[in-house]
């Protein structure tokens, strides 16, 4: 008898077809699907897909994800039939803002490791001889991507799972999950409760619905989206037949919002162009013989009026359309999510109920087998951060914002995007309580988790041409330009040589306490926990394959009383699931009810000490050490941390006082040269000095030797998470390494995720850059192997050019920390 754990998986779609066979293939052979509709046409999203499958995309972990799932439906087939067709993409760009962003994709695919080319208008037209050429400015080419048979793949994926034990169920509904003591024990369904001792809803756009029954808030929007096949194109007839298909690459024209595919002698036509149309679960047709081809509860009906500009665009574009006519469309329900990434993690209240919704065909495979790890294994091999349902905070997941969100991502799917390009709504839903001061001083803020942040401040605009000539804010192209000021210099520069403020009051913040908290950060860090009250320490978190799961700092402000300075909501996440069940211990989001300011610069102390009755001295209050003081009376903590590299404290205060700390210590500061600064000199600051930011520079996919941290990891101690997989691994043995990199001509900037050549071939990519005001040049981070030590010569491709670099010894400022510790 097997003993593997009961797995019923809600929803027959390709989601939960991919998981069921990874599932299997590891030898769980427990598991049941379960769908509300017939099988194997459900009537859900993956029914009516028409499969196109572009690899390539700004994050590694969704292109990783697109390119195992080509992989694995090329190795299946239905009795014969195709479960993909490699007939390669196409990207085609009208305008030139498009072709330039083509090139920048073509960077991702080289990061990614994913072939793939800038073509010029006649590779185009001869890869896809629809095409108008006087219309193309060029493209971008991939061999590798292609249509995949969303739908026969689930039969294919559903018949080995079954030859290793699954069961598949249609016509089998869903209406609520059993649950005892904290713990998932099965379904009840309108044909009999089963049991399980694991839940995994891949309902796709039905997610929100299913996650109610366990009170989990799933962030996702069902949005339709117009897909249509013409009539029979002239051009088209005699190139393919019924088993074939499509012989011409898929087909991108996002200057409009469109994309193609051949359905042997018709075109079928995507559409994002039109206005977002929310879909209502309530609302959905129902065909009384269950779900055909041509009716079912995820197809609402085509409306012809959103589609008609969509039909004149495709036919400038391909004027073989010009007589073409609509001859079936559909209005088809998919999922949108706050920043368009799926959905993948286990209920915080019910154990063993997880969730893996709003993925795409193109990545099913990849978050399956991700899932699959994850409950087979404990760690997805890929690393999930950015698709972690967890990764939003409590606001991201209202429906409101949801709702918001979810449509403007439907709006600006194809739209060229900087990498910092803003929200442009909702905005202002977090403010902290500098705000006010900081719309006077002519802050430009961009938003994060819903948080506004000053990236810089017009009123120092009038410092920067009084700069020494070295921190002259040098030109940039227009691309770095956009979103960024040259005020970040001065900004910079007055943090280097007299003093800035800070607004820290986004970083997150746990308050952890309880006679349990000091085991717990224990265990679950890599530093020495038990130090004297005041200490802080700067330390991680690994997962137990010894990835960097988080670095954070923990201050010990009383015995059992501890401030964990976070990276986000997915740290909180993972303190509340590891601490014990006895109540021993606390934790507390405190984020919202404080505030905190950055005081740095060589004059910070001469800016605090006279507003403070307490010791701000450097004996009173050593680097790494915190402690409670007054400030012009107002009650705060205090801690000498620094992220920018310069003397001075973070200092803390409960919210109502903060306007009243900005204004103490601004009005102080006027004979100091005090400025506010904000995130671009930050940015820089920070990465000049050598300090990884989470998330971007490093993640679980990297161990802490790897990424530079290992200084954090006390080897010493006896025992914690991901200890015993660092045996035999030091800075020395690794084979690759975040490096420091400077950019050889002294100006180039480039801004995140862009290969780095060694040798003439790829051989890494970028994480963080910036121009690195200190010493006057632009610098990046880049993981690349360990054989490229200081002084090997790289270089960048940015755009269609190639910037060159050289790895230096790092940090590029303040090695020694004399600017930190005095
Ligand atoms: P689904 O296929 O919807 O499966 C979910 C299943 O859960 C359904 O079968 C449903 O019946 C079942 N279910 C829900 N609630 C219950 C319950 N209570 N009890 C039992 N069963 C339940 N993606 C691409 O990658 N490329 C494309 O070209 C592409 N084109 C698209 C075009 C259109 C018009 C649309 C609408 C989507 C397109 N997509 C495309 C997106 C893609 O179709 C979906 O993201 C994908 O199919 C989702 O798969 P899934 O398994 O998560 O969901
Ligand atoms: N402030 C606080 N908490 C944080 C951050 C912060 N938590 C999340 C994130 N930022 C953590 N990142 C860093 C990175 C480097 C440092 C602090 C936080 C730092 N490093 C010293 C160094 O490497 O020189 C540590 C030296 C030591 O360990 O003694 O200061 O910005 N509150």
């Amino acid at each position: 008898m097997s003993t593997t754990p009961r797995v019923v998986i809600i929803g027959a779609g390709i989601v939960g077809a991919n998981l069921a066979d990874e599932l299997t293939g590891r030898g769980w052979d427990r598991v049941t699907v379960v769908d509300q509709g017939p099988l194997p046409l459900t009537g859900g999203s993956t029914s009516h897909a028409p499969g196109l499958v572009y690899q390539t995309g700004p994050s590694k972990t969704m292109t990783a994800f697109a390119n195992y799932t080509v992989d694995k439906l090329k190795s299946l087939d239905v009795d014969g039939a195709w479960c993909f067709n490699q007939v390669g993409g196409l990207e085609v760009a009208t305008t030139p803002e498009r072709l330039a962003d083509l090139h920048r994709k073509q960077g991702w695919a080289t990061s990614w490791g994913i072939p793939g080319e800038v073509v010029s208008p006649e590779e185009c037209v001869r890869l896809h001889p629809l095409l108008d050429q006087d219309k193309v400015l060029g493209g971008f080419h991939t061999p590798t991507d292609g249509l995949a048979k969303a739908s026969r793949a689930v039969v294919a994926l559903a018949r080995r799972a079954e030859s290793r034990g699954a069961e598949f169920r249609g016509s089998t509904r869903v209406l609520g999950i059993d649950q005892h003591g904290g713990r998932v024990t099965g379904v009840q369904t309108d044909q009999g409760d089963i049991p399980a001792d694991i839940v995994v809803s891949c309902a796709g756009f039905w997610g929100q619905a299913v996650g109610d029954m366990v009170g989990m808030r799933v962030p996702l929007l069902p949005l339709a989206h117009q897909y249509a096949r013409t009539d029979q194109i002239a051009e088209l007839v005699g190139r393919n037949d019924d088993h074939i298909e499509a012989r011409l690459p898929i087909l991108r024209h996002q200057d409009q919002d469109l994309y193609y595919r051949e359905h042997n002698d018709r075109l079928g036509i995507g559409s994002y162009a039109h206005r977002p149309m929310p879909a209502s679960l309530g609302e959905l047709p129902e065909p009384e013989d269950g779900a055909t081809e041509a009716a079912m509860p995820s197809m609402l009906p085509f409306t012809e009026e959103d589609f008609a500009p969509s039909l004149e665009h495709s036919r400038l574009l391909l004027p073989a359309l010009r007589s073409a006519k609509v001859e079936t469309g559909f209005n088809g329900i998919m999922s949108f999510t706050p920043d368009g990434g799926p959905l993948v993690g286990e209920s915080p209240d019910v154990a063993g109920f997880w969730i893996a919704e709003a993925v795409w065909v193109t990545h099913s495979a990849g978050v399956a087998r991700s899932v699959a790890q994850l409950l087979v294994d404990g760690r997805s091999e890929v690393e999930l951060h950015g698709c972690d349902v967890h990764r939003f905070d409590e606001i991201q997941t209202s429906e409101d914002y949801v709702t918001e969100t979810g449509k403007r991502n439907f709006v600006e799917v194809y739209d060229v995007m900087h990498p910092l390009q803003p929200k442009l709504s909702p905005r202002d839903l977090r403010v902290s309580p500098f705000h006010a001061r900081q719309k006077e001083l002519g802050a430009f803020f961009l938003e994060a988790h819903g948080w506004e942040r000053p990236h810089w401040y017009e009123a120092n605009a009038s410092l920067v041409k009084d700069l020494p000539t070295e921190w002259a804010p040098r030109p940039r192209d227009a691309w770095s330009a956009m979103y960024h000021s040259p005020i970040a210099a001065a900004e910079a520069y007055k943090t280097r040589n007299a003093v800035a403020m800070y607004d820290m009051t986004p970083l997150k913040r746990l308050e952890i306490s309880g006679p349990g908290a000091l085991a717990l950060l224990d265990r679950l860090t890599t530093g020495k926990m038990d130090k004297s009250v005041g200490s802080v320490t700067y330390t991680l978190m690994l997962d137990e394959a010894g990835g960097v799961r988080s670095d954070v700092t923990v201050a010990r402000l009383g015995e059992q009383l501890f401030q964990v300075g976070a990276n986000g909501n997915l740290d909180l996440d993972h303190f509340r699931r590891q601490a014990p069940t006895d109540h021993s211990v606390q934790i507390r989001d405190i984020t919202g009810g404080t505030c905190c300011i950055g005081v740095w610069g060589p004059l910070a102390r001469d800016l605090v000490q006279p507003l403070s009755h307490d010791d701000f001295s450097h004996e009173g209050l050593k680097f790494f050490r915190c402690k409670s003081a007054h400030i012009a009376g107002i009650p705060v903590t205090a801690m000498r941390v620094s992220y920018v590299g310069e003397l001075g404290w973070e200092i803390y205060t409960s919210a109502e006082y903060g306007q009243r700390l900005w204004d103490v210590l601004f009005e102080a500061g006027r004979e100091l040269g005090v400025v506010a600064a904000g995130r671009a000199a930050f940015n820089s600051l920070r990465l000049e000095k050598g300090y990884r930011a989470w998330g971007t520079d490093m993640t679980t996919e990297h161990n802490p030797y790897e990424a530079g941290v290992g200084f954090a990891v006390r080897r010493q101690k006896e025992e914690f998470v991901g200890r015993d997989a660092l045996a035999g691994i030091d800075a020395e043995s690794v084979s690759r390494r975040l490096s420091c990199l400077t950019i050889d001509d002294g100006r180039s900037v480039v801004l995140g995720s862009e290969p780095v050549f060694l040798d003439g071939e790829p051989a890494g990519y970028v994480t963080s850059a910036a121009f690195a005001h200190t010493i006057g040049t632009p610098i990046a981070y880049a993981w690349l192997p360990a054989s490229a030590t200081v002084g090997t010569q790289v270089e960048i491709q940015y755009f269609d050019r190639l910037v060159r670099a050289t790895v230096a010894a790092e940090p590029l400022v303040d090695p020694d920390m004399h600017r930190i510790r005095r």
